[in-house]
């Protein structure tokens, strides 16, 4: 037994995210507190389960129906789409608003010491990535061949340690790069947090509670700007 009467949003257990994510839902009135052992959280004030998970998980989780809600970077969404486009999996969401919280750019970067003219410069060329979708899908819009070295992390390494010419990582501060001896050439995907809905929900008071939700979420925002 899988359904629950309760609504269920999936949100990062712990990362970038989390501290942002909490926050905003308790700003929208959800009382919870968090176990860290706990993979889930119940809210003691409305009807609503919150569960805490790697933040790969949620697009998935969101586009199976298994959660109703979840909050999750586009940077990561958008990858799992493509991801299950290609697969021929469901990968079908709503996404109900962008938040103000997690801004970040999936950037091209090159060592100091490569002459980059423009992407056509890294023709061929090996480039070390965690988002092998999005990239591809950048680099067949300008018609450009390269070639992958798929990494979950240490992305930034792999120049230096000669495994690849070129990176395509996030970035936001550039601390990162330029701490590595790299430098961005192009930006090719921006990114926020955003809230995501289910395509399979609901029952109408369900979706009466996301309605709900959403118009705080709204609210909180706007207050914030
Ligand atoms: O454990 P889990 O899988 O849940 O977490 P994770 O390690 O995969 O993700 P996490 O917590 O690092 O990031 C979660 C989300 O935060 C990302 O998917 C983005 O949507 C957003 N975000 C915002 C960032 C950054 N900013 C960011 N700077 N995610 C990662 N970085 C990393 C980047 O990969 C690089 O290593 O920070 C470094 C660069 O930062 P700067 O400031 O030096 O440029
Ligand atoms: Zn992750």
């Amino acid at each position: 037994m899988t359904e629950s009467n309760r609504l269920r949003i999936a949100i990062q257990k712990s990362g970038r995210l989390s501290t942002d994510s909490q926050q905003l839902l308790k700003s929208c009135g959800i009382k919870f507190s968090i176990n860290e052992q706990r993979l889930i959280a119940h809210a003691d004030n409305m009807p609503i389960d919150l569960l805490r998970v790697r933040d790969d998980d949620i697009p998935g989780l969101v586009m199976d129906g298994v959660v109703d809600l979840g909050i999750i970077g586009e940077n990561v969404l958008e990858e799992e789409q493509i991801e299950r486009q290609t697969l021929n999996k469901p990968a079908e969401f709503v996404k109900l608003r962008q938040l103000d919280f997690g801004a970040c750019r999936l950037s091209l970067a090159v060592p100091s010491e490569f002459s980059y003219a423009d992407a056509s410069s890294l023709e061929g060329l090996r480039i070390a990535t965690s988002y092998p979708n999005l990239l591809r899908r950048f680099m067949q819009q300008k018609g450009i061949s390269y070639r992958d070295c798929m990494l979950k992390g240490s992305v930034e390494v792999a120049p230096r340690a000669g495994l690849a010419d070129g990176i395509c990582d996030l970035v936001s501060t550039g601390a990162t790069l330029e701490a590595n001896g790299l430098y961005e050439t192009e930006v090719i995907y921006r990114s926020m947090a955003c809230v995501i809905q289910s395509t399979q929900t609901q029952t109408p008071s369900k979706q009466a509670l996301i309605d709900r939700i959403l118009s705080r979420v709204n609210g909180v925002i706007r207050a914030r700007e």
